[in-house]
């Protein structure tokens, strides 16, 4: 037998033999719940909401970032206290009231971008400004870069590109703000192809960029995913970029393809609502398996939604009937927040949910989800989690074990380097001293 036989047969053994795929699973539990916070002083007709990524490696007034929720509402943004409760500190005020398109926050964890609302400016903030001591006024603050953009999502593919989506019913599309180019700044049109509303944005964990029509005539809901190495290219100036002819389709008419976030296993999170329209998706969040994305990415065929092993229906809400369903992806922790307005509960179900105001989320979690202390309370519901963080005992016992470490030591932490010398010393040391008990910045 040739060896080129022999492989072939081997191969064709090995597609036989996988198992068949798995079904996503996230399930909550009684109590896994949380209302985001609202601005007392302010208005908006609702809250935007992001986490911080699990790399961040931040302090904000004795709060690790990683994992914490980041909220925008009226004239305030707001920074969760503590994992699973729905207690909120102002960090950063501004000068209007928001229509908050989005708040996000790069993979590093050290900027943050904020849709303020339609006719309103971009601002992308460094995560450095946030405190609950001060707050810093967003809309002066001279750190703060602001633009003139029309806006529908964001995602951040580093910390330096922010992709973009705009546009109406008549067609959206996508460009690329070079953030540091300073504002008068670097926009790349990416492609203005598609037809119909703008849709979320998300980036898969090779870079693949994920977008679609959130609403047209007869397409809304598609998705559809457009490779990596072309996004290089086309940043590169090396080719230009059509969604109709370079996006592969991934998906038709799954919800109105909002709220985009792929999740730790690679599996797609969409959300929003074609109340409006034909298909009559809405009132759930939809996750469709991680084996959909690598089949379309591989030439295959697009999502079958009668399959519930490539999608499946998240509906914290007993009526499954909200107009639109948001989500928030926290990858530090693995948990999916789902919006469930409960303005009418069975059997009493009005037929669409209009409401808002206060907006309670449900969250979610697969079944391998991270509990640190293996109280069966996942990391992301549980106040054990991350607490606030002081220079007190137990920091200064990593500063003792860590003195006279520098930067070329393995034992160096640069979070206890507080002079940024590169150096665990006594500089070092003077700081702790003098800040004893307060809480920790880094
Ligand atoms: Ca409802
Ligand atoms: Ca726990
Ligand atoms: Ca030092």
């Amino acid at each position: 037998m040739s060896r080129a036989l022999l492989r072939g047969l081997t191969l064709s053994i090995l597609a036989w033999t996988l198992p068949v795929s798995a079904q996503p699973t996230y399930a909550t539990q009684p109590g896994w719940e949380l209302v985001l916070p609202e601005d007392p002083d302010g208005y908006s007709f609702l809250t935007a909401a992001t986490a911080f990524p699990a790399a961040t490696s931040r302090f904000v007034d004795g709060y690790w970032l990683a994992g914490r929720l980041l909220a925008a509402h009226g004239k305030k943004l707001f920074l969760q206290e503590t994992f699973g409760l729905s207690d909120f500190a102002v960090v950063a005020t501004l000068d209007a009231n928001m229509d908050p398109s989005f708040v996000k926050v790069s993979p590093d964890g050290e900027w943050i971008a904020i849709g303020v609302g339609h006719g309103q400016p971009l601002h992308v903030a460094p995560a450095s400004l946030l405190s609950t001591a001060t707050p810093p006024n967003l809309s002066t603050h001279p750190a703060v870069s602001s633009f003139s953009a029309n806006y529908y999502d964001a995602v951040f593919r580093d910390s330096r590109h922010l992709f973009i989506n705009g546009g109406w019913g008549s067609g959206s599309g996508i460009y690329v703000l070079d953030t540091q180019a300073g504002p008068g700044a670097a926009i790349l049109p990416l492609f203005d192809d598609i037809p119909g509303a703008s849709a979320g944005l998300a980036f898969d964990h090779d870079g693949n960029l994920i977008t679609g029509v959130g609403w047209g005539a007869t397409r809304t809901g598609e998705l559809r995913i457009v490779p990596a190495a072309l996004i290089d290219a086309a940043l590169a100036g090396e080719t230009a970029i059509s969604y109709e002819d370079d996006g592969l389709l991934l998906a038709h008419h799954v919800l109105s393809a909002a709220h985009l976030a792929v999740d730790a296993e690679g599996n797609l999170f969409v959300g929003g609502g074609d109340v409006f329209g034909s298909t009559g998706e809405f009132g759930y969040a939809a996750l469709i398996s991680s084996e959909v994305l690598g089949r379309v990415l591989d030439g295959g065929p697009p999502l079958d939604p009668d399959d519930d092993h490539e999608l499946v229906r998240i509906a914290p809400d007993p009526c499954a009937n909200d107009d639109t369903v948001s989500i928030v992806y926290v990858d530090a922790v693995e948990m999916a927040i789902v919006s469930a307005n409960l303005a009418s509960l069975p059997p009493n179900c009005a037929a669409t949910d209009w409401s808002y105001g206060p907006t309670p989320v449900v969250a979610h979690f697969p079944p391998d989800a991270p509990d640190d202390d293996g109280d069966g309370i996942p990391n992301g519901m549980d106040p054990d989690h991350s607490p606030r963080q002081f220079l007190d005992q137990a920091y200064f016992s990593r500063f003792v074990d860590a003195f006279g470490a520098t930067s070329d030591d393995p034992g160096f932490d640069p979070a206890l380097d507080l002079d940024d010398d590169g150096a665990i010393g006594w500089g070092d040391y003077a700081l702790v001293r003098d800040h004893w008990g307060a809480p920790r910045w880094r």
